[in-house]
């Protein structure tokens, strides 16, 4: 066979790669093995044609990259039903945005639509396995007690999801707020033709065990999800100073940082007793992302990351996390 046709001639490869970049976005479009590529924050486009490119409205700090994913083979893309979707065969990235006036019944409201969207669009598609979401939304702890939005999140996500998600099928996940409002909720995900395993931090309880005290209804997300093929990075959910089911640190910055590098470390640990090839480590095959609360802690949390994790590539965002006194949170993947 000639060697040109070889990646149409085998089946798609679950293989993806992602990347920190900073040449333009059209140089990036131009790739054909480009699945997605996020711009974030004031200086990245806001659209753009391409149902590849996502805009995520989170202020970077500082000049941030592009964040591409890579993978093999040939991506057929479009849009359909309000979903921007790509695809190698294998793997499946969407994204969908529903508009959130920002009221606490809103954002329940929006959550079970777009996770009902989500539920329909992966039960009818060639992907019906969510390996990583990304929730990303208005003022996430605005509303006291069960009535914080983004409790009300967890209850429309629940709602719309349409069946509890048994925990052998829970995705990684990520939920930020957004420091300044944006208007919508924006969903989005990888999805897979074949299931991977989601992962547990035997340092935290189950997320989707959590109690009573934080709402109503738990959050349905796993701590990672180790991919099925080797070829793909641990998926590592958003990551902060939680333990048990507690936060942690409340009056340091610093030491919640130290607890979320412990959690990653435990996540890490647990992935190789599955998979012994992934590096003990954080190093140059991981991407991180850094999600800060206080603009004007970001230079501090820029200098613990130079100090902690050298050479490690990464971005630092504005965002909120779900919980009040969590002042940083880090998701990512590892290889
Ligand atoms: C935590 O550990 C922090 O609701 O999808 C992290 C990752 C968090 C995902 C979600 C929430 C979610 O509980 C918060």
């Amino acid at each position: 066979m000639h060697a040109l046709n070889d990646t149409t001639a085998h089946s798609a490869t679950a293989a993806l790669r992602v990347e920190f970049r900073h040449e333009p976005l059209h140089a990036l479009l131009a790739d054909p093995r480009l699945l997605a590529v996020f711009g974030f924050g004031d200086a990245a486009p806001a659209t753009h044609d391409d149902p590849r490119y996502l805009h995520v409205a989170l202020p970077a700090h500082g000049d941030a990259p592009f964040e591409c994913w890579r993978v093999e083979g040939e991506v057929a893309h479009g849009r359909e039903r309000g979903i921007a979707w790509s695809t190698n065969g294998a793997l499946q990235f969407g994204a969908l945005e529903i508009a959130d006036a920002g009221s606490s019944a809103d954002i329940e409201t929006a959550a079970a639509e777009a996770y009902a969207r989500l539920h329909d669009w992966l039960a009818q598609g060639d992907h019906p396995h969510p390996l990583r979401i990304w929730n990303y939304l208005d003022a996430i702890t605005a509303g006291e007690g069960d009535d914080e939005r983004y409790r009300r999140f967890c209850v429309g996500r629940a709602r719309g999801i349409g069946r509890a998600l048994g925990p052998a099928e829970l995705p990684a996940a990520t939920a930020i707020g957004h420091p300044r409002p944006s208007g919508k909720l924006q969903v989005y995900w990888l999805a897979a033709k074949t299931p991977g395993t989601p992962l547990e931090n035997p340092r935290q309880v189950q997320a989707w065990r959590y109690p009573r005290q934080y709402g109503p209804q738990a959050p349905g997300f796993a701590r990672a999800m180790l991919p099925a093929s080797i070829a793909m990075p641990l998926l590592v959910s958003g990551t902060a100073a939680v333990v048990g089911h507690a936060s942690q640190h409340g009056d340091s910055l610093q030491a919640q940082f130290e607890e979320v590098l412990a959690n990653l470390g435990s996540l890490v640990e647990r992935a190789r007793a599955l998979r012994p090839g992934v590096p003990d480590r954080p190093g140059n095959g991981t991407r991180l992302k850094i999600y800060v609360r206080d603009a004007d802690a970001l230079p501090t949390v820029d200098a613990l990351l130079r100090q902690r994790l050298p050479g490690v590539p990464a971005l630092l965002l504005h965002g909120h996390v779900c919980r009040r006194e969590l002042a940083v949170e880090i998701d990512g993947v590892h290889a």
